[in-house]
This record gives structure tokens, sequence and C-alpha cells, in this order.
């Protein structure tokens, strides 16, 4: 009775059964969860995934990129590679190296976000992070005009993109002036799969492709090709209407991010209608949910306000709530700093390198964030424990589904139900549940101390379960989480 109302559920070796009133076959312990930690240090990663990441039940990191970049105080300076060395303002290539083994080591895998697209965006020549000259379209040693490596799409007078209603602009003119690479050559190819092949040899499993919409699908597969079979690919392909690049294009390469499902639950946790929810990732304008790779936020929709945020408090927990309970996909749960200036980058020493980052207590919904701290949201109280609810309802598939005005709930199988309420009343309620029938903690509410539930105990007894949910919360219960120890 001891594992009772914890919200981490540990590793899949070690999971045992619960002993608890509801007991059941052990969770499944999928560990499909992964969370964006954005503008982290490898050094604060490490720890974070020793120390939290990996006991809460995460099954994997990303990371922002690892390659050397431009100067600059802004956070978007990552994005613009000035070589390939994984030197840069968020540590070191033996830092990098220790942290994917203390993620391994705590259970937790690491995929890094790959800039292959393009290069540098400025016309002037420069410094990298690392020492490397520059300038837009000669990076010494790797890329040159002499060589034919990058695009000149003749499109405009600086070879921008645009119209994206034009495959040919979209994927050979340039990106805010990001110098691009012209990835259908075979020596183009092959100098970023070293890259990648560079990164998996010091044990990253995979890789968000950034950008991805921008290289036509036949290069990338060109360049996954060269990659070991099972290198995690999942490509960042930015769904719009009437566009010719779609995200389904590149689904033969590996998994795509569904932009459309932060940007759906976003519409409808804004409108409070919530038993909307039930759709979400039904229909024939989303991704296949073997493919697709879901999120609330990440940090570019949190910049354009395009999804819900950390500013959005309960809302926002209750689309992560949504995105944690539901079948469709895979999660990805966003962590970032707070920031007024869109430009803003991470706090930074003299010399511009970044801070470890330290997640200060209480983190939360009802914090008010300072510019530069950070929001740690995968800690947050209601996302790590429904972090442990996907743990434990692994892959039970969703069973009954109920709605009342507001408020919404589903099952997984016999191992979970969660109960959200959209709207500005209290929903006190019967919800049939295929939950075995028992006494839960709520681990939305937090996890149990001393044996006792954070929140009210809920009774299920005979496929219901009695239930009060205050107005924009939800309640969680998991059959790892049986109430009174
Ligand atoms: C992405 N996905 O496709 C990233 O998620 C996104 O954050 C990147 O844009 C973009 N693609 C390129 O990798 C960011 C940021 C831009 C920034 C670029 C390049 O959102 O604002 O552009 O990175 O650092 C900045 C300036 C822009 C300038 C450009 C080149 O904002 O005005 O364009 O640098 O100097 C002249
Ligand atoms: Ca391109």
């Amino acid at each position: 009775m001891s594992a009772a109302c914890t919200t981490g559920v540990p590793a899949p070796a070690a999971t045992s059964a619960p002993t608890g009133p509801a007991a059941v076959a052990a969770p499944a312990g999928a560990r499909d969860v992964g969370v964006q930690l954005f503008q982290w240090t490898w050094d604060a990663i490490a720890a974070e995934c020793t120390d939290h990441l990996g006991p809460a039940g995460y099954g994997w990191v990303l990371t922002s990129p690892p390659q050397e970049h431009v100067l600059g105080s802004q956070w978007w300076t990552a994005y613009q590679p000035v070589s390939y060395r994984l030197e840069s303002r968020l540590g070191t290539r033996a830092q990098l190296s220790a942290m994917v083994a203390a993620c391994h080591a705590a259970g937790v895998e690491v995929l890094a976000d790959a800039v292959v697209n393009h290069m540098t965006g400025k016309d002037a020549r420069g410094t990298g992070w690392a020492g490397s000259p520059y300038s837009h379209y000669d990076y010494p040693g790797i890329w040159s005009d002499a060589a034919g490596d990058f695009h000149h799409c003749g499109v405009g007078p600086a070879d921008d993109i645009s119209s994206y209603k034009d495959a040919f602009q979209v994927q050979s003119c340039e990106l805010v002036n990001l110098a691009d690479l012209a990835t259908g050559t075979g020596r183009v190819q092959d100098g970023i799969a070293a890259y990648l092949t560079d990164l998996l040899s010091l044990g990253v499993d995979g890789f968000r492709i950034d950008a991805a919409k921008h290289l036509p699908a036949e290069d990338l597969a060109a360049i996954v090709a060269r990659l070991p079979a099972g290198t995690r690919i999942v490509s960042e392909v930015i769904r719009g209407t009437g566009e010719p690049v779609t995200p389904e294009q590149y689904t033969a390469i590996g998994d795509v991010l569904e932009f459309g499902w932060g940007k759906d639950v976003t519409g409808m946790v804004r409108g409070g209608s919530l038993r909307l929810a039930a759709g979400l990732g039904t229909g024939s304008t989303y991704l296949p949910s073997d493919k697709a790779w879901i999120f609330v936020e990440n940090h570019d929709t949190e910049r354009s306000r395009s999804t819900l945020g950390y500013r959005d408090g309960a809302d926002y927990v209750l689309a992560n709530v949504l995105m944690l309970a539901t079948d469709y996909g895979r999660p990805i749960v966003y962590s970032g700093y707070a920031f007024t200036d869109r430009d803003a980058g991470p706090v930074q020493d003299a010399a511009g390198k970044v801070l470890d980052a330290q997640c200060a207590a209480p983190v939360g919904p009802d914090v008010t964030y300072t510019d530069g701290e950070w929001v740690c949201q995968h800690r947050w109280t209601a996302i790590e424990g429904m972090v442990g609810w996907r743990d434990a309802v692994g892959d039970d598939p969703v069973g009954d589904r109920w709605e009342d005005g507001d408020a919404f709930a589903l099952s997984r199988g016999t191992r979970g139900l969660v109960v959200l309420n959209g709207g500005d009343v209290e929903v006190a309620a019967q919800v049939p549940t295929t939950l075995s029938d028992g006494s839960y903690c709520d681990v939305v509410a937090g996890p149990a101390v001393d044996g006792r539930c954070a929140g009210d105990p809920v009774a299920v007894r005979d496929g219901v379960a009695d239930v009060r949910v205050a107005p924009h919360t939800a309640v969680a219960l998991h059959v790892g989480a049986p109430a009174g120890a």
C-alpha cells in the first residue's frame, strides 16, 4: 500500500501491482509522454532527468538545437547554425554527452532539435559561438556557394519565400533570409547525415526535424535513409489551409507534429465547450494517431499566442489534462521561461552562456512569473499527476465517455478516469466509468502525503464515480493511486 497515491509510476521493470481496493494487473507503464525543455542547458536537463523526469514518468525529453550558432542574446540564435560542432551556449559536447547518459540512466530518451534546412540569416559575416568564421553563403570546411550547397530560387529580390501556396518557393526559397541548403544534392545529404550520426554516437535517440516543411519530403527521406533503422524522426510540418506541402507527405519518413490538435483544443477550452473534446483527433483533418505527436503549445505558438500558454493558468492546465488523457497521438508537455519581449532569450551570464534552469517553489497556474523565470510547467502538480495517470493507463483504450453541460469525462479501460469541468460552476455528478470499484485519490490535486489523498477521495461503486469538480479544473483517478493506505 506504500505506493498509494504517488503521482509518479516507476519505470516498467520496477512496476509492482497496486494492492489497493482497485487491484488489477500492473499498470502498463507506457512512458510515452515527452517534455520540451526549451532553452534548458545540458547540465540542467541532466539533473532534471535524474531528479524529476524519470521519477515522474516522463519517457523522453526534446532539447533545443545543440549545434554552434550565431552570437546574440535572443533565443532564436539557436536556429541559425554556423557549424555542426556540438558547442553552444547551452553547453559543450562533453556536457551534452553526459546529459544523454544521465537521462538514459533515468529511463528518459533524448531527442535533439535538428536544424538542417538552413544556415544563418544575416547578410554580414561573423563568428559563431565556438569561434567558427562564416558569411551568409560560406561556412569554411562545410558549405559554400562554390560547391553548390545553397538554393538561390530566383524569386523576388532577396530569394525569400513570398507565397506558401507555391511548393517550390516553400522548399527552395529562403525562410526569413536563412541561407537555404540545397538538400537535393548527395553532398548536402551526406553532410547533414554526418551531423545527425555524430549526435547518435553520443546516444541521442532521435530528432525533431526543424522546418521540415521547407525540405522536400524526398530530400528528407534521403537523409534519414543514411541513418540507422529505428532512429526516431518527428518532422515539424505546420498545417496550413490550402497549402500544397502537407504533414501527410512526411509520414513515410517517420512521425509528424500535428499542429491542428493544439489549435483546436485551444478553441475548445477557451469556448468552455469541453464536450467537443471527444472528437479531438478523430477527424479526417488529423494525422493518423500512430504518426501524430501532439502538444498544447511549443516555443513558436507560445510567442505568437496562437495557443493557450502558461499565462492562461487553469485553462492551460485543462488543455494539458486533455492532452495527457486522450489516446490520440503522443503528447509533448512544453516547459519554457517567462517573457514579455518575443525575442528575449533565457537568462545568460556576461559571456552569453545560458544559466542553468531552476524551478522556484512553488510553480503552477496561480503563480505570477517575472520575465526570465523558468515556468517549469512539467512540474506543475496537475500536469505531473497526469503524466503518472497516463503511464498507469498504458494502452488501455478509451472506454466510456460522458458529458454534461460544460463537463466531460473519459475512462481508459479499467485503469483510469478523468473528469473535466470547463464551466464556471462546480459540477457534482455520478459519472459512469469502466474503472474498477474502489476509492481513489485525485492525482490532479497532487500526490498523497503520508498515505492521505491531497484532494477528496473519490468512490467508484457499481461502475459509477461520485465526483465533485470545481470550475475550470479536473479530477483524475487511476489504479496506481488508490485512497487510504
Ligand atoms: C522553425 N521551425 O520551422 C522554428 O521552430 C522557429 O522558431 C524558427 O524561427 C524557424 N523555424 C527557423 O528555424 C526562429 C524565430 C525567427 C528567427 C529565426 C532564425 O522565430 O524570428 O528569425 O528563428 O533565428 C530571426 C529574425 C528575423 C530574421 C532572421 C534571420 O526574427 O527577422 O530575418 O532571424 O536573420 C531577416
Ligand atoms: Ca529548403
